[in-house]
């Protein structure tokens, strides 16, 4: 295969006065770098989503804001910060899209969580407030690129292979929502001492990788965080 196309969905943003589809500078860069042709995607145009999904190989599931609870059956708790249905729709759609398809997804932050939702499971809305025990601080507040709390690597998944046999890996953390019930076809391969999900894979197959942390602000100085990267365009080109 050339290079792989990577669609990666384009939050709303409103920036100055006008309303802009932005993508994080990290994740085109880390595509580039690892070889693939990023694709921006609109995520107000749901009929289009199908269009979308023909057009690209992979997709990249960024960070962002918050999944409207009613995608996982749920009403919003007090703690819930801002979200776009739209922009939830548009990603459970290529999600669904993908799968149905074979197309390899690699999924930060926000994107483990909409994995997660769009395949049957659902998450936290507020971890501090709906983990009945004391969890770490996720929502760090030294430097995005510097890792905060360490996480467990599961045997046998493919984060193992990336940080080539570590079990126990520090990574950054910039959330207050994680995974809680599984979807059927994902497996968790990563958690913090605390408990916290913070990665899942497929489990039966190379399709998903999704991790709670934010390779993109680590992978310049951490080459395990890069070959979270070069992993997905493997795959995509192995699909
Ligand atoms: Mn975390």
């Amino acid at each position: 295969m050339a290079k792989p196309i990577i669609g990666i969905p384009a939050e709303r943003r409103l920036v100055g006065d006008s309303y802009r589809h932005t993508v994080n500078q990290g994740e085109v860069a880390a595509i580039i770098k690892a070889g693939g042709i990023p694709v921006l995607i609109p995520t107000r145009e749901l009929a289009l989503a199908s269009n979308y999904s023909r057009l690209i190989d992979g997709l990249l599931l960024p960070g962002g804001p918050d999944v409207a609870p009613r995608f996982f059956g749920e009403e919003p708790l007090p703690e819930m910060a801002e979200a776009d249905d739209r922009l939830d729709a548009t990603e459970i759609e290529l999600i669904k899209l993908a799968v149905a398809a074979g197309k390899p997804m690699l999924g930060i932050c926000r994107g483990a969580q909409v994995v997660n939702i769009a395949l049957g499971g659902d998450i936290y809305q507020d971890i501090a407030k709906q983990i009945d025990h004391q969890t770490y601080q996720h929502h760090q507040k030294a430097p995005y690129n510097q890792g905060s709390h360490y996480v467990d690597i599961a045997e046998g998944s493919m984060l193992q292979t990336i940080f080539q046999g570590q079990q126990h890996v520090l990574v950054n953390s910039y959330h207050h929502q994680a995974v809680r019930k599984l979807a059927p076809q994902l497996k968790l391969t990563a958690k913090a001492g605390d408990g916290v999900a913070e990665a899942v894979e497929s489990k039966d197959s190379r399709l998903i990788l999704a991790v709670q942390w934010h390779p993109e602000l680590m992978y310049k100085e951490q080459v395990d965080e890069f070959a979270i990267f070069e992993n997905f365009i493997e795959r995509v080109k192995e699909a």
